[in-house]
């Protein structure tokens, strides 16, 4: 059927998201808190592939070694009775007051252990429900005054801690990759590493790079102001793109968190598009939550639409890709007379010479029409339906 979501699709939740129960900081929650296995069977019931989760959205941080036990098997059953995977998971290190101050950049040498020490446990967790990507979202990693922390010894323990657990992986034989979620602020004043740029310059400077990409989301280079295509591509240019967060936000708002496609769809649009055309083969997770107005019938509205508007906007990439007019003009745009292909292959002296002798019109250059309002208004009208 049209637009319904397969499991070659990889569309996977958070148990934080359709269990979002609608509290924000100027009100309690709109919803009644539901079980971790009933939403397994709610995420299966809209046609989800899969489900991710922080430890403690599964087990209470103060739960017992037996109450753990007890808990896991209950999911596991759930997960075998829909058939839902868990491709990745994550650790909780921002809802605990031990963590006010951050968690591998606290000042406090015993919180950052302490932080390590929660993340081994909830990776050994994580491995077992088959998880093979393990998201870093730094939630507290930063500061509301800069009189509290040096950026050098944050950035320096946030280095010995990635690296503390790659070794850890390692060791333990985990085929586990870690992806680092970059967001510029909230619920920190500043968080570090704000954006995915910082992030992929700071995984070159780990121990073991290879091993560590990004998780890029919508929202956090939305909150700051940022094209998140072109963070995305990047991602993808340095083979980092190992997870990605999907959501909606506006430029210079709270963190909304809004159902995918939902407030910037030619944005959206031209996404879907680029992961489409180079093949990311990763999860497409719903990193979201719906309206706090909306009740559990409007929440499995919000997942399905997550999931529908990326096919639609599947299809509208194809529909692109296919129409004449605007490979014509995509054509047009990138015309090559040849007169330059002796520069293919990279610099030579003899190159250099012959380029410094070349002549250039330069009016002629500048005079050129691109047909971009004509490209444009065309894929607007792919978006608005007639074409
Ligand atoms: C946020 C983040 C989180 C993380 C999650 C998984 O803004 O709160 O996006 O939802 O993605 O902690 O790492
Ligand atoms: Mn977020
Ligand atoms: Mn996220």
């Amino acid at each position: 059927m049209a637009y319904e979501p397969q499991p070659e699709h990889k569309f996977t939740f958070g148990l934080w998201t359709v269990g979002n129960v609608g509290r924000d900081p100027f009100g309690v929650p709109t919803r009644d808190p539901i079980s971790p296995v009933e939403i397994v069977h709610m995420l299966a019931e809209v046609g989800a592939y899969g489900v991710n989760l922080h430890d403690n959205d599964l087990v209470p941080i103060d739960a017992t070694p037996a109450e753990r036990d007890r808990i896991v098997r209950d999911f596991k059953r759930a997960l075998e009775e829909t058939g839902l995977v868990v491709p990745m998971a994550t650790t909780n290190l921002f809802t605990d007051p031990a963590f006010k101050d951050g968690a591998f950049t606290s000042n406090d040498p015993r919180v950052r252990a302490y932080a390590l020490q929660k993340t081994m446990r909830s990776m050994d967790l994580g491995v077992e429900l088959g998880a093979k990507v393990y998201v870093f979202w730094g939630g507290r990693e930063g500061t509301e005054t800069d009189a509290s922390k040096n950026p050098l010894d944050a950035a320096k323990w946030f280095r010995e801690a990635i690296n503390f657990l790659c070794e850890y992986a390692i060791d333990q034989g985990y085929d586990l990759k870690f992806a680092l979620e970059p967001k510029p602020n909230e619920p920190r004043s500043d968080l570090y590493l704000p954006t995915v740029g910082a992030m992929l310059g700071f995984i070159a400077t780990l121990d073991h790079p290879e091993m560590v990409g990004v998780n890029p989301e919508v929202a956090h280079e939305h909150m700051a102001g940022l094209n998140f295509l072109h963070a995305v591509a990047q991602a993808w240019d340095a083979g980092k793109l190992f997870h990605i967060d999907l959501n909606d936000q506006l430029f210079g708002r709270y963190d909304q968190d809004f159902r995918f496609g939902s407030a910037m769809l030619k944005q959206a649009f031209f996404l879907v598009k680029f992961l489409e055309d180079v093949g990311y083969d990763g999860s497409r997770h719903f990193d979201a939550h719906a309206y706090r107005t909306a009740g559990y019938e409007d929440v499995r509205e919000f997942a399905r639409g997550c999931m529908r508007t990326y096919l639609i906007l599947k299809e509208k990439a194809e529909r692109f890709n296919q129409d004449a007019e605007i490979q014509a003009l995509l054509q047009e745009i990138r015309q090559d007379d040849g007169s330059t292909s002796y520069l293919a292959g990279g610099y030579s002296r003899e190159k250099a010479e012959r380029l410094k002798n070349e002549t250039f019109d330069r009016t002629a250059l500048g005079a050129r029409n691109l047909p971009y309002e004509r490209l444009d208004q065309l894929t607007v009208e792919i978006l608005l339906g007639v074409r």
